[in-house]
């Protein structure tokens, strides 16, 4: 007998395809189940394994309510702060993520998020959509230069060391706040700086590449906003959690910051309003890992890992030991 599984959010039809070859599964049709379908799916299939995404808060209410035969949840992504671990370790149930098969496009977006936030993408976006019709003088509508720029970089893990590989590339200067300093050859020629306080007055651009948790929990506030230099850009393709979004509207609203590039908000996706009316901000939907080749990777993944721990094996990437 193939596992029983249930796939509650929306997948590539590749995925899906591999779900329904391998597996006795129950697949979330366009959209992501609600936390209550989810469970009612689980308990009428009598589910073994749970496939999630960030988007659906496994708390410990919820693990509490799954029924006794799931064995694993395996969420695809590669953030995990919607999962309480200790919960699913807790009823014996393993959790897993999706390390490494989103680094290269979650860096490439995060170039994005830079560029465009640089050099005016949504403000050029607008003019175009708007007819043109006006030409603008060498003076007019600037951008800042990004190649040979500082990037500090919160946060060296995996997304994070791809990043400071691009911005090489870029012939940018890189430095890093991490935990702790990584040997040499991950750094990709980055300088390591203990102190965030001590690194954000020496970047003209700040990338955000850490977990969602209580260390980092509003990492970005008044405070740190202000000690960016004036005129820098500031982009977080991380978790929302990590920005007071006041504050940064009121950095981006008085000036202090040139320009803004988010792809995670506080609030997804009913994000806050007040922000898509700073024409220095570039936003975009919480796409970071959105391609084809990724999201098929990511749900391959999360696919692995059910099929291992069904068999009675190991996870491939358990997030409790
Ligand atoms: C996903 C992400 O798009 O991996 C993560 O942590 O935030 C993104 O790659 C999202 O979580 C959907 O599962």
């Amino acid at each position: 007998m193939p596992p029983r599984l249930i796939v509650a959010c929306g997948v590539p039809a590749a995925v899906a395809a591999r779900a329904r070859a391998e597996f006795d599964a129950r697949i979330a049709e366009d959209q992501d189940m609600t936390i209550s379908a989810l469970l009612q799916a689980a308990g009428d299939h009598q589910a073994q394994a749970v496939v999630v995404t960030s988007a659906q808060k496994m708390t410990a209410e919820v693990i509490g309510r799954l029924p006794a035969s799931v064995r694993i949840i395996a969420t695809s992504s590669v953030g995990y702060d919607h999962i309480d671990v200790a919960a699913a370790q807790a009823r014996g149930i393993a959790a897993t993520n999706t390390p490494g098969v989103l680094t290269e496009c979650t860096a490439d977006f995060t170039f994005l998020l830079i560029l465009a936030a640089s050099r005016r993408a949504r403000e050029y976006g607008a003019i175009m959509q708007s007819g043109w019709r006006q030409r603008y003088g060498l003076g007019d509508a600037l951008g800042l230069r990004v190649s040979g720029k500082t990037l500090g970089i919160l946060g060296m893990g995996r997304i994070g060391q791809a990043v400071a590989a691009r911005a090489r590339g870029f012939g940018m200067r890189v430095l890093y706040c991490n935990r702790s300093r990584l040997p040499p050859d991950r750094e990709h020629g980055a300088e390591y700086v203990a102190e965030f306080r001590a690194l954000l007055p020496r970047c003209d651009i700040l990338t955000l590449h850490a977990p969602a948790g209580p260390q980092t929990s509003r990492i970005m506030n008044a405070e740190t906003f202000a000690l960016l230099p004036r005129g820098a850009v500031f982009v977080n393709a991380a978790r929302g959690a990590l920005v007071d979004e006041d504050a940064l509207i009121g950095a981006l609203a008085s000036g202090h910051l040139f320009a803004a590039g988010l792809d995670v908000f506080a609030s997804e996706p009913d994000y806050d309003l007040r922000l898509r009316d700073l024409p220095t901000l570039f936003l975009a939907p919480h796409m970071g890992s959105a391609t084809i080749e990724t999201r098929n990777a990511m749900g391959f993944r999360a696919l692995d890992n059910a099929a291992a721990v069904c068999a009675g094996r190991d996870p491939i990437d358990p997030l409790w030991h």
